[in-house]
Formats: structure tokens, sequence, C-alpha cells
């Protein structure tokens, strides 16, 4: 009884508590960190492969299906980044009206879908520069391109970038911001130019047929592209480094995925419209529709758009990434020795390196491919969890100040639930396997390490 009690044991909320690292975020900051991690390598290079090969011109529905789940969700989460708060995002909420199980389960699966995303992202980040310099007529050597597996020594590119996100966030918080800013920029001219120019070529023709694979090929290219919407839910883990959290987080969590949400739809439609679905497949389906054309410049700055994206993609998740680990460390489940604050930069900066190191060494040396159903399947559950831990929390805590509710409960967070598990349900029996290895490695470390140096147990040898 008393370990399952401890198991299931939930966290007070003290979302009144002072944070040790600094707040300087406001909504706008907020929402473009949603819109840098937001719009990535799921417009750049997924809506062509998911076109051409799942769901044809209906991608368009895909989008509008992927959308509605995370609309629910992202509503779930303004409703508890609000009220319960704190860093761990979904972690945390799953301890207030879960319990520490749930909690750990769901801490290591957002480790899993920040850590993966980011190396993922970075690897398309050097391929995307390989080809800029094979563009400028400087191909890179293999040898310092590719990984051992792949013919090269290491992803030197990967490796750079993973680094200079690494030194960017040491910096400060506020000085993150203003980079993203700046590239948040870039990357939404860049995306105006491509709208602007594929309005030109749009033929209806290309739309027919407009469901080549049916609805079930709908329903498999929304489960694909749902990686285009990840990160909204990072924004949750600025709660500690927000000004005013519970009025601006639901801010940037909803303002981020609606504009998102309608870029998405424009390109996709645009995209599919100007060129046949099935001409999609390649790693550059944005910029290629355009070289085809004979837009040769437009295409290339598109490229350069795309570098742009991802960079602030492997910011946030990276910073996302520390937030939830110090999260989870501050609650002991794993080492706090790592959670040190640097004192001017108010930074946790041995955590960044210590991450960094780690997702260097990965970047460098292992290949990561289709990992992005893998992030997917993490991130869905952690989004049934939320939306889960707000019918949960209406209920046990009937009180709590929620100065943003999510409407319409409890019917939109069961949508959210029913939505997202339909999404899982698409998704392959090896990314189910491969999810579920990562959830048992988990359990694992949480009974033989984390469990001993956790709250619970601190509170269970109490008086
Ligand atoms: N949504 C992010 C991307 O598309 C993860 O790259």
């Amino acid at each position: 009884m008393v370990f399952l009690k401890k198991l299931f044991h939930t966290k007070p909320i003290t979302h009144t508590q002072t944070s040790t690292l600094k707040r300087c975020l406001t909504a706008t900051d907020l929402t473009l960190l949603g819109i840098g991690t937001i719009i990535g390598a799921g417009i750049f290079v997924l809506t062509g492969i998911a076109a051409a090969t799942q769901a044809g011109p209906a991608i368009i529905f895909s989008y509008l299906l992927a959308g509605l789940a995370c609309g629910f969700s992202a509503l779930a989460y303004a409703e508890l980044a609000s009220s319960v708060g704190g860093c761990g995002s979904a972690y945390g909420y799953a301890y207030a009206g879960m319990g520490e199980l749930i909690a750990w389960i769901i801490g290591w699966d957002l480790l899993l879908e920040y850590g993966m995303d980011a190396a993922a992202v970075a690897i398309g980040w050097s391929a995307y520069v390989q080809d800029a310099f094979i563009a400028l007529g400087v191909p890179l050597p293999d040898e310092l391109t590719k990984d051992p597996f792949h013919g090269g020594i290491f992803n030197l590119p990967a490796v750079i970038i993973v680094g200079v996100i690494g030194c960017i966030l040491s910096l400060g918080v506020k000085e993150s911001a203003k980079a993203n800013k700046i590239i948040v920029a870039i990357k939404l001219t860049v995306i105006a130019i491509f709208i602007f120019v594929a309005a030109f070529h749009f033929n209806v023709d290309n739309w027919k047929p407009f469901f080549p694979f049916g609805v079930q090929g709908v329903v498999n290219g929304a489960g694909l592209i749902f990686f285009a919407y990840i990160g909204f839910d990072a924004v949750s883990t600025a709660a500690d480094e927000a000004v005013n959290p519970q009025k601006d987080l639901p801010k940037g969590i909803i303002a981020s995925l609606l504009i998102c949400t309608v870029i998405y739809i424009i390109v996709a439609g645009l995209l599919t419209g100007m060129t046949n679905y099935s001409t999609l497949n390649v790693s550059s389906p944005v910029a290629s529709a355009l070289i085809n054309l004979g837009h040769h410049f437009v295409g290339e700055i598109l490229a350069l758009g795309a570098i742009a994206g991802l960079t602030t993609v492997v910011l946030v998740m990276f910073y996302g990434l520390t937030r939830v680990f110090l999260a989870m460390a501050n609650d002991g489940l794993l080492p706090s020795s790592l959670t040190k604050i640097h004192k001017e930069s108010q930074t946790p900066r041995r955590l960044i390196l210590v991450l960094g190191s780690i997702m260097a060494v990965t970047v460098g040396l292992v290949p990561i491919n289709d990992i992005a159903q893998i992030v997917n399947i993490g991130t869905l559950a952690a989004f049934v969890v939320v939306c889960a831990g707000v019918l949960i929390l209406r209920y046990t805590k009937p009180d709590m100040p929620r100065p943003f509710k999510t409407p319409f409960s409890p019917i939109i967070p069961i949508l959210g639930i029913l939505f997202c598990c339909y999404l899982m349900s698409s998704l392959p029996l090896t990314t189910w396997i491969s999810f579920s290895i990562w959830t048992a490695s988990g359990l694992v470390i949480y009974f033989l390490y984390s469990r001993r140096y956790s709250l619970s147990s601190k509170l269970s040898t109490q008086p």
C-alpha cells in the first residue's frame, strides 16, 4: 500500500514559487519561441514526402486533422501552464494530477522528444548546409560531413550547430530569445516569398485527383506531419522565465499554434497546387518545386529559410530539454548536481554543457533516420496526459485558481485524447516497439535510481 501511495503521490501546486531563473520573457517572446520551434523540418521537408507517399493534395486535410488534435491539446496545455506552472511542462502537470510514476514516464518521454528532435533537426541542418556548399561549388569532404556508418568520420556541421546553440543558450534566456526573434523573422519572410511566388503557379489540375490515397491516406499523412506542429508545447517549459506566466503562457501557446496552422495550410495547398504531388518525395520539396519551375534564385533563398527554420527548432528544443531535465532534477528524480544556475547568465550552464556534449557526440557519430515518428508518438503520449490532467485536476482540485480555462470542458480535453490516440494508432508497429523500449528503460532507471532520491521518498521518511 505504502509502495503504491509513493508511486502515485501527487505534488502540491506551488505556482507562486520564486524562480531561480530570470523572468524576462514577454507574451511576444513566447509566441515567437513557439513559432521558432514549430516551423522547421515538418513544413520544409515532411509536407512533400507526406503528400507524395501518403495523402496527395489532401495533405491539407491531414494538416487540419493534426492541427485539430494539437488545438485541443494546446487549450489543455494553456490551462495547466496557467494554473500548475513550472518549467517541467507535461511532466509537472502529470506530477500534480497523476502522481510521480506517470510524471516520470512523461518526463522521460519528453526528454526523448526534445533530445531526439533537436538531434535529428541538427542533422537535417547539416544536410541543408552541405547542399548550400555544393551550390556554391565548394563541396565539403565526406570525412567531415558523414557519420562513420556512412563512410565519414563525423558530421562536423551538425556538431557545430549544437555547439553554437549551446553557447547561445548559455549566454542567457533573453539573448536566446533575441537570436530566436531575428531568425524567426528570416524564416517568415522566406515563407512569405514562397507564398507570393507559388500563388502565380497554382494550377487546379495538380489537385486532381485530390484524394489519391483515400481517407486512410489523410489519416496516415496526419500521423506523419503531426511532427510539423510539435513545439508549441515547448513554450510551456518557459514558465519559470516568463514575466507573467499565468497570462502570457496561454497566449504564447495558442497564438503560435494558430499562426503556424494557417501558414501550413496555405503552404501545403500551394505546394501541391504548383506541382504534381508525385514529384515531391525529395529531401527539399519546397525549394525543389520552385527550382523545377525555373525559380533558381527563389529556390536558393528558400533553402536559406529552411536553414534558418531548422536553427530555431534546435534552439528551442535544446532549451526545452534543459528545462524539463531541470524540473525533474529539482524533484530529485535526476541528478541535481547538474542543475546549478550560473549567477550572471542565470542559466543552467553545467546542464547545457553536459546535455550539449551528449547531443554533439550523438549527431556527430550516429545516423538518425526516420525519427519523426518516434518523436511523434512520444509527443502524442504527452498530449494525452496533459488533456487527461485537465480532467483529473478539475475533479481533484476544483478550487485551484485557473487564470485560463479550457472552454467546453470536458468535451475539448476528451476530444484531444481521442484525436491523439487515433493518430497514435496510425503509427507503424516499429514505432510502437521503439517507444516501448524507451519507456521500459525509463522504468528501470526510475526503480533503480530516481525513486530512492525523489520528493516522495523524502516525504515518506518524514514523521
Ligand atoms: N515542428 C518542428 C519541425 O517541424 C519539430 O521541425
